[in-house]
């Protein structure tokens, strides 16, 4: 299995559920604006959309699409709790939360990702998406859950987790949300995220020095 990435952006969901996992699988870095991948193969011929993750089973086919390759890494190991069982209203609610956090979340962050500076009325306008959207997920926590849909670690934490972390690095202040900020810190703090993190390059490898 082989998971084509970019380092820190949303593919290092799929990275985590994998080392959630503790699946073997290998890892392809892509540049999506050259459309190559670091072997040199033309990312577009993998990915049609040019866009990562794209995630290569054994077999050989191609699943694109952060909710669709969470679900697939999930349900290889129905035991690990990272996916509800399919038919059951648990895992209806993952499949809300996990469109959720792709078409809302995830694209209220996008605007800074453009490759255009943003001018201030822009930033003022993307800022107010993000923040309605890290609000919906604050109400959710504020019953005292640990994870999104409860006790649970799921691949929907794993994809939220990404998405948030990007805050630091368009500068959002996740303050004024403590529950979100503490659920974040408690996620990061998990061996796969450190492990993907670290093979990312976003974080130093401690056994390094
Ligand atoms: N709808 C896609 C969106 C994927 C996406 O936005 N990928 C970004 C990284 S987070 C990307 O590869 N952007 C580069 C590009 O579009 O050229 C999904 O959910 O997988």
């Amino acid at each position: 299995m082989k998971l084509y990435y970019k380092p820190g952006a949303c593919s290092m969901a799929s990275h985590i559920v994998l080392n959630e996992l503790g699946q073997n699988f290998d890892l392809e870095k892509t540049d999506t604006k050259r459309g190559k991948t670091e072997s040199g193969a033309n990312f577009r011929e993998i990915s049609p959309n040019g866009y990562v993750p794209a995630l290569q089973t054994d077999t050989g086919e191609v699943i694109t699409e952060n909710p669709a390759i969470l679900q697939f890494l999930g349900d290889m190991a129905p035991d690990s709790g990272l996916v509800p069982a399919n038919g059951t209203l648990e895992r209806t609610r993952l499949q809300e939360i996990l469109n959720f956090v792709s078409s809302e979340l995830h694209k209220a962050y996008s605007p800074f990702f453009s490759g255009t500076k943003l001018n201030a009325s822009a930033k003022e306008l993307a800022e107010a998406g993000i923040a309605r959207r890290v609000g919906f997920i604050e109400s959710k926590l504020s019953d005292g859950r640990v994870f999104l849909l409860g006790a649970q670690f799921t691949v929907a934490d794993a994809y939220a987790f990404v998405v948030l972390n990007w805050s630091g690095f368009i500068e959002f202040d996740l303050q004024p949300w403590p529950l979100v900020q503490d659920y974040v810190e408690r996620i990061r703090k998990r061996p796969a995220v450190i492990q993907s993190m670290t093979a990312e390059g976003l974080i130093e490898d401690r056994k390094a020095s």
